[in-house]
């Protein structure tokens, strides 16, 4: 067993780093929760405004009314705006921590497949993955598993080459579960510790893909007890709570572990990461703020939360 030594990205620098790259979301936000807590209002008032706040920054109304009944019944005897902005960051907290967001790969061999729909992020983030594990000292096999879009397969082998990290493919049109039963055996044979599966957002139709992304999660779990460890699901918070509609299709597949959240640099989105959470019920286990290898974080609610008050 070899561990994760998850401490190293906790420290400030990362929360620091957090802040920045949130500075959008944050701006959705905190200013708006500033004038408010700050405008002498009587609680109920505030509580209806909140409702407002959070819905313009994408928390979207099921987990918005969630929230706002926790708050309502915690802050019954609450009259200061203090104590009520400190029982909302409570609760947005416990909202993202209800389940652990930590990634199961302590024990190896493992097997991480990478779902979600096209454009969301889903290479890039096996690359910050591999690149992760990489530094970790694992030895890692990237697999490329789309092998209906054209340019996909190359654009995991680049990664590949930028890593140095091996990379199996199959040809363009090859059956994915096939190129996959390949990457396992050497896989295997070659004694490595980490084998991430990069695989197609987009097939001929969503009933084939999810039959598909089914199939290959069968042949790793055949091949290798106990895998695939890991089922993450990449979703892109640039498109806030329409990757909710997305996200529910992929729920098909079963066993899905987790959410890589995508490109929380870019977007004033960031609130949906709580309706994600909440309404797929599953926890944010990776972030993506940027595009290169190293631009990704271990998510961890408590510096999310404090990122976007503070
Ligand atoms: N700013 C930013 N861009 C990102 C992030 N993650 C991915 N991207 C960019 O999003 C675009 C799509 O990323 P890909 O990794 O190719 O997405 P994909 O899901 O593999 O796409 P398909 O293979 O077409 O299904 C690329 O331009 C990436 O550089 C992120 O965390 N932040
Ligand atoms: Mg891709």
């Amino acid at each position: 067993m070899t561990s994760l030594g998850a401490a190293s990205y906790n420290g400030p620098a990362v929360l620091g780093n957090l802040r920045d790259k949130l500075a959008r979301t944050r701006d959705a936000f905190r200013g708006k929760l500033d004038d408010l807590f700050k405008s002498g209002r009587p609680r109920d008032e505030i509580l209806e405004e909140l409702a407002e706040v959070l819905i313009m920054a994408d928390v979207g109304p099921a987990t918005t009314d969630k929230i706002l009944d926790a708050l309502r019944q915690k802050s019954k005897k609450t009259d200061s705006a203090d104590a009520l902005s400190a029982l909302l960051k409570d609760e947005l907290v416990a909202l993202l921590a209800k389940r652990p967001t930590r990634l199961a790969v302590d024990s190896v061999p493992a097997v991480v497949m990478v779902v979600g729909v096209n454009g969301g992020g889903k290479t890039t983030s096996v690359a910050k993955l591999a690149s992760r594990l990489k530094s970790e000292g694992k030895k890692v096999m990237l697999v490329a598993a789309d092998t209906f879009r054209a340019a996909a397969q190359e654009q995991l082998v680049l990664w590949g080459k930028k890593l140095h990290l091996p990379v199996v493919r199959g040809g363009y049109g090859a059956d994915p579960s096939s190129v996959v039963f390949d990457a396992l055996q050497s896989f295997k044979a070659q004694g490595l510790d980490v084998l991430i599966v990069d695989t197609a957002g987009r097939v001929h139709t969503n009933a084939n893909l999810m039959a598909e992304l089914e199939k290959i999660k069968r042949i790793i779990a055949r091949e290798i007890p106990g895998a695939p460890q890991e089922i993450l699901l990449v979703l892109d918070s640039m498109i806030g709570q329409n990757a909710l509609f997305q996200a529910r299709e992929f729920l098909k597949v079963s066993g899905i572990t987790g959410i890589f959240l995508t490109k929380l640099d870019g977007t004033a989105k960031g609130g949906s990461a709580l309706a994600n959470v909440e309404e797929l019920d599953l926890p944010i286990k990776l972030a993506g703020v940027g595009e290169s290898e190293e631009d990704w974080l271990e998510f961890d609610p408590k510096s999310f939360v404090d990122s976007l008050f503070s």
